[in-house]
């Protein structure tokens, strides 16, 4: 009997364990642009546009080789909308009875699959270097899971950056040497740009029709949409960013959107990079001499440490973890989050830099928009929607972990062993956003006081008994009580103030 095996948009490598267990003279692939995946959250145009256009070429790719693909376009009349409608539809036109998928990152979409009245076989995701299993086995019976534990397994698993077991340098991590606040002058390469061919072009004209009324802009459009072109953009961060990768890993400038970080991320999620290539990429440059090895560790560590981790944990805590809410965290998203104006420096480059590239690096999602909700007691559910929205690399097995988890605090420490809550002398030391802010990041109270030094008290104090016995914020907690009492009052009602005139909707 003929059988379908289906690509997601986010499982574009020639590797994938569907194509590998299918057969081309029996098997036809089905590919399917559908309005549900597009809006269930109303994602990004960039992002949505880069994985139509690559579904696109992948679907090509796949034909050059020989396989028949059923491929649905956004437009076509018969398009039913949903993934699920789609397979029933090839299903009945080609009369196969039995579908070989590999597991979706979303459990949302694997119980749609699981719910199918077909025979579905989830194959594992083998383009992950952990298997959920290796995963599983690590964390049972760990009264904490730690990524640094888990990233020293992963280094004598694949043997990067290990030599005769034990690792290069005499040391597993080198982030002493990283995370420097940036110089006053910096230049770096932009990642490589790509213009778009006529094809993606009739992509781009699509997604202006269907989805142009989502938050974001879609053009100009610069992503690489095909491995070829990854490839490429690969190798230039390797030679242009890697060096300084580590050196300035924290930094934000204005007008910098990207410094020295990769933004591989995209390609990676879509499959159309491996973890591992990328990782073995970062080592080779190490080896030949070309870059440093606090850079090579610690952009591997990223991606073998962080990235595997934060999968393990996503499907470990089951589906319940995106709408985690440990602090009970209740205020609305605010406005801003959206494009509404703020005189907040820090906050109005990261959103707006976010909606012109679906694009933000790691400190700018962690301590300012992140920061910012997590102060400001924002409900984590409508956190997690807005990131999963807006960054053209967000699929629940990743975002959500970062989000509701190492940002939020929402899994209760699961993912952190704290939350990453800091004041605005954290943001002044990593960036010059504060110099043209219109609040005074030095004021602590009063007029044209920074709203993160306040928030960062009212914080702390109204989460008291969660968070007094930490040993790694002890202090916070004793700097706050040696206070005057007045002066402690005075903090707490101008963040109240503070929180009630946002809510309000007034500019904050
Ligand atoms: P680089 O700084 O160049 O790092 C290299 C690679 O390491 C990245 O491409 C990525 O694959 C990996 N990496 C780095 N940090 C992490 C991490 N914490 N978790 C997983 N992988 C990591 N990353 C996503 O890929 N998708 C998301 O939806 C996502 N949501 C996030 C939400 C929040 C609130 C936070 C704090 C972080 C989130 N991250 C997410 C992690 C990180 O911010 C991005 O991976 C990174 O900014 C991507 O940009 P880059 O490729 O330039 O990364
Ligand atoms: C994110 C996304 C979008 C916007 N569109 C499609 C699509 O039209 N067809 C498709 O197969 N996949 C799409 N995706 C990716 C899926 O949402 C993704 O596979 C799941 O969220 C699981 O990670
Ligand atoms: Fe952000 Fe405060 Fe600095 Fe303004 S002063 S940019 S609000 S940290």
């Amino acid at each position: 009997m003929a059988r379908l095996i289906l690509i997601l948009g986010d499982q574009l490598s020639e590797t994938l364990s569907a194509l590998q267990a299918g057969d081309k003279a029996r098997d036809t692939v089905v590919m399917a642009e559908v309005t549900e995946e597009g809006a269930y959250v109303r994602h990004h145009p960039k992002k949505i546009a880069l994985i139509l256009a690559a579904m696109r070429k992948f679907a090509s790719h796949l034909q050059d080789q020989g396989w028949g693909v059923a491929y649905t376009r956004l437009d076509d009349a018969k398009n039913t909308g949903t993934i699920a409608g789609e397979l029933l539809r090839r299903a009945a036109q080609t009369g196969a009875d039995e579908v070989i998928a590999t597991t979706p990152g979303e459990w949302r979409l694997i119980r749609e699959l699981q719910s199918l009245p077909l025979k579905v076989s989830l194959r594992p995701d083998t383009r992950f270097i952990a298997t959920r299993a290796d995963f599983a086995d690590w964390a049972e019976g760990r009264k904490q899971l730690r990524m640094e534990y888990f990233y020293r397994e992963m280094r004598r698993k694949t043997g990067l950056l290990m030599e005769g077991g034990k690792p290069v340098g005499g040391k597993w991590n080198f982030d002493q040497e990283n995370r420097k606040a940036p110089p006053k002058e910096i230049t770096c390469a932009d990642p490589m740009q790509f213009t778009p061919d006529a094809e993606t072009e009739a992509v781009l004209d699509l997604v202006a029709r269907r989805f142009g009324d989502h938050f974001g802009d879609l053009r100009p459009f610069h992503f690489a949409v095909t491995r070829a072109d990854a490839r490429r953009a690969l190798q230039q961060f390797i030679r242009e960013g890697l060096p300084l990768f580590g050196d300035y890993q924290d930094a934000m400038l204005r007008g910098q959107k990207w410094l020295y970080h990769s933004v591989l991320s995209p390609y990676l999620n879509i499959g159309l990079l491996l973890p591992l290539e990328v990782c073995r990429a970062a080592e080779d440059a190490w080896k030949a001499g070309d870059v440093p090895i606090n850079a090579a560790e610690g952009f591997i560590r990223q991606i073998l440490g962080w990235r595997e981790f934060v999968r393990g944990i996503y499907f470990v805590q089951g589906e319940d973890y995106p709408s985690r809410n440990a602090l009970d965290h209740r205020r609305a998203l605010p406005p801003l989050y959206w494009g509404a104006e703020t005189e907040m420096r820090c906050l109005s480059e990261a959103v707006a830099q976010t909606r012109e590239e679906a694009y933000a690096h790691h400190i700018q999602r962690l301590m300012v928009t992140g920061n910012f909700a997590l102060l400001a007691g924002i409900n984590p559910t409508e956190v997690h929607e807005w990131y999963l929205a807006v960054y053209a690399d967000a699929f629940e097995w990743v975002e959500a972990p970062n989000t509701v988890g190492m940002s939020q605090f929402a899994d209760g420490g699961i993912v952190g062993s704290k939350p990453y809550v800091s004041s605005g002398a954290y943001i002044n030391r990593m960036s010059d956003y504060c110099k043209s802010c219109a609040y005074k990041v030095s004021q602590k109270l009063g007029e044209g006081a920074c709203p993160f030094n306040l928030l960062y008290w009212h914080f702390l104090a109204r989460h008291r008994e969660r968070f007094e016995g930490n040993p790694r914020m002890g202090n916070m907690y004793r700097t706050w009580d040696r206070m005057e009492d007045g002066r402690r009052a005075r903090i707490i009602a101008q963040a109240e103030d503070f929180l009630t005139r946002m809510e309000a909707g007034d500019r904050v």
